[in-house]
């Protein structure tokens, strides 16, 4: 509970069995989260048996896609506030309190992994992706008048649960490049977003997305291609 209003943390999950366990138990022993909801995303490894035996709630989504389990957790969630994360080590539980923080003030808070002072040593954040990250993250800024933003890709986030019903019917993207869409539907909904520096560690176990250079350029260009399409075709700006 954080000042009153149920907190529930979403855990997309795919064959994260070496490190779902200390996750969910990192996060919960912040002691203001109430749920730790872990959308299994059909691995093939025992993440659900693990993250039920850490306490969580565990559902499953069959479509396949870091989108379509975060869309599932999005809409599974109860809570008042709703606090996207990742189970593979790099969010650091106690960062959650600095998105409850700002809770009162916004709708959304995203987290920035771009603070060099909280890059750990290990952290898959080289000058690259960083630099990937903040340029995409300007043009998001920029073409749909949001607040200083620096970092296109960072899961862990929080949303209040009105914004979130204000649209989670409009979330379409199932694959890796699902994150600059809910902050667009956000900023075109005239919501209140923050984006917070958080602490980025090094994974465990193997990485899906960004651990390669082909897979990286496959997701930026498919959010630069995301951003230009609701930029050309979207409705304007709720005020
Ligand atoms: N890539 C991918 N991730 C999924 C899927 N379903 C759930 N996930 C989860 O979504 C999160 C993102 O995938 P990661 O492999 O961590 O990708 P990343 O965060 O870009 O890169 P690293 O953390 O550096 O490996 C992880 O927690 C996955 O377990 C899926 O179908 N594909
Ligand atoms: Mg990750």
């Amino acid at each position: 509970m954080w000042g009153g209003k149920t907190v529930t943390v979403v855990f997309p999950a795919y064959n994260e069995e070496e490190s779902i366990a200390a996750a969910v138990l990192d996060f919960k022993s912040t002691g203001v989260v109430d749920e730790a909801l872990v959308v299994d995303n059909n691995s093939r490894d025992r993440t659900a048996a693990r993250a039920a035996e850490a306490g969580a709630r565990v559902i499953t989504e069959n479509v396949q896609g870091y989108g379509a389990a975060l869309r599932a957790g999005l809409r599974a969630a109860t809570s008042d506030l709703i606090i996207l994360s990742e189970p593979d080590g790099t969010f650091v539980g106690r960062d959650v309190k600095k998105l409850l923080a700002y809770a009162d003030d916004f709708d959304m808070v995203c987290g920035t992994r771009t603070t060099r002072e909280l890059l750990w040593r290990q952290a898959n954040m080289g000058w690259f992706l960083r630099v990937g990250n903040t340029v995409v993250a300007k043009a998001m800024q920029w073409l749909f008048n949001g607040p200083s933003m620096s970092d296109c890709g960072c899961t862990l986030r929080l949303i209040r649960r009105e914004a979130l019903l204000d649209l989670v019917d409009q979330l379409t993207v199932t694959r890796s490049h699902f994150l600059p869409e809910m902050v667009i539907l956000a900023l075109l909904r005239g919501l209140r977003v923050i984006e917070i520096p958080i602490n980025y560690r090094g994974r465990v176990g193997q990485s899906k997305i960004t651990g390669t250079l082909a897979g990286t350029l496959k997701t930026g260009f498919a959010m630069i291609f995301l951003i230009l399409r609701y930029r050309l075709f979207s409705p304007k700006r709720r005020e």
